[in-house]
């Protein structure tokens, strides 16, 4: 049977190790690090994740600014802000919550932000840093959370068969490059136009998943002691909450693996959080925060 990978409590410690950071900086008299959230139109998931990310800022003391924008916003007026927000020394973090409808360009939005307060780390400019290794860049979130989960977990990923299903900008490809970052495994990036899936999930030692789709991964596409990472959050029918991988079945032959929920949703909105920190960390002359070493 499986270890069960506790992404909720994992990040409720993490949470109350910042909260008391935070504390720390306000008894020296710094002001409260501060996150503008911006979420345009009315999708249910998305407010959900805003909602969580916004009460988890008010519990750690960040100043969460909430701009919810109408469905009809144009990408001028949504330009206007950012560009306000860029400017705004008392707004450390930027973030525009994806999707954004149709009419409005997400690659031109997120070029807009400043790569310095792009708490995402999805600009051009902060992936680039990631790629490369150079390490004073933003690693974007969920990312991040899986890798401060692995590491909680004391799961060695050192010389493993990584595969990661799903090749998107915000989790597959960014997860990718981590994972090459010194060299530490070996990547393979499945995704729509792959020919034989479980071919290559079957080889893997650690497998991701983050693809949207409900029971794509079931257990005779894996292989005994896999540990598996799904990052899928599908809602069913009758109103259940699954991720990507048959959960049940694949449980009694992973070594690990991550509940949906409370697995990587809640070390996402937790990594949110360490860089909100971050950022304001080195705004205020101290180091990147500890957590961000990857
Ligand atoms: N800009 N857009 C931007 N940044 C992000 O990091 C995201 N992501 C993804 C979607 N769009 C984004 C999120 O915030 C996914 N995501 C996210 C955040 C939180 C949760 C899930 C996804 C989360 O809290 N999940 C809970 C259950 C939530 C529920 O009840 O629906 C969990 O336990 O998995």
């Amino acid at each position: 049977m499986a270890v069960i990978l506790d992404g909720k409590s994992l990040a409720q410690k993490i949470k109350d190790q910042l909260k008391q950071e935070v504390e720390e900086y306000i008894k020296k008299g710094l002001r409260k690090p501060a996150l503008a959230v911006i979420l345009v139109g009315n999708d249910p998931a998305s407010e959900v994740y805003v909602r969580n990310k916004r009460e988890s800022c008010s519990y750690v003391g960040i100043n969460s600014l909430f701009f919810h924008l109408s469905e009809d916003t144009t990408q001028e007026e949504l330009l206007e802000l950012i560009g306000k927000l860029n400017g705004d020394e008392d707004v450390d973090g930027i973030l525009v919550q994806l999707p954004l409808p149709s009419h409005i360009s997400t690659s031109e939005i997120i070029d807009a932000i400043n790569p310095k307060k792009d708490v995402d780390g999805f600009h051009p400019i902060n992936i680039g840093k990631l790629a490369t290794g150079q390490d004073d860049g933003i690693i974007p979130c969920t990312p991040l959370g899986i890798w401060i989960m692995l590491k909680h977990y004391k799961i060695d990923i050192l010389k493993k068969d990584v595969v990661i299903v799903g090749a998107s900008n915000i989790v597959g490809k960014p997860m990718s490059l981590l994972f090459l970052k010194n060299e530490d495994s070996t990547v393979t990036i499945c995704h729509r136009n792959t020919k034989d899936l479980a071919k290559h999930t079957k080889n893997a030692e650690i497998l991701i998943v983050a693809v949207g789709k409900p029971n794509l991964i079931t257990a005779d596409m894996v292989k005994e002691g896999v540990v598996v990472i799904d990052v899928g959050i599908n809602r069913l029918e009758n109103g259940k909450l699954v991720g990507d991988t048959d959960f049940e079945n694949i449980k009694e032959k992973a070594s690990a693996i991550t509940p949906v929920p409370g697995g990587v949703g809640p070390m996402t909105v937790a990594s949110l959080l360490i860089n909100t920190i971050s950022i304001y960390r080195q705004k205020m002359g101290f180091s990147k925060h500890p957590l961000t070493e990857v």
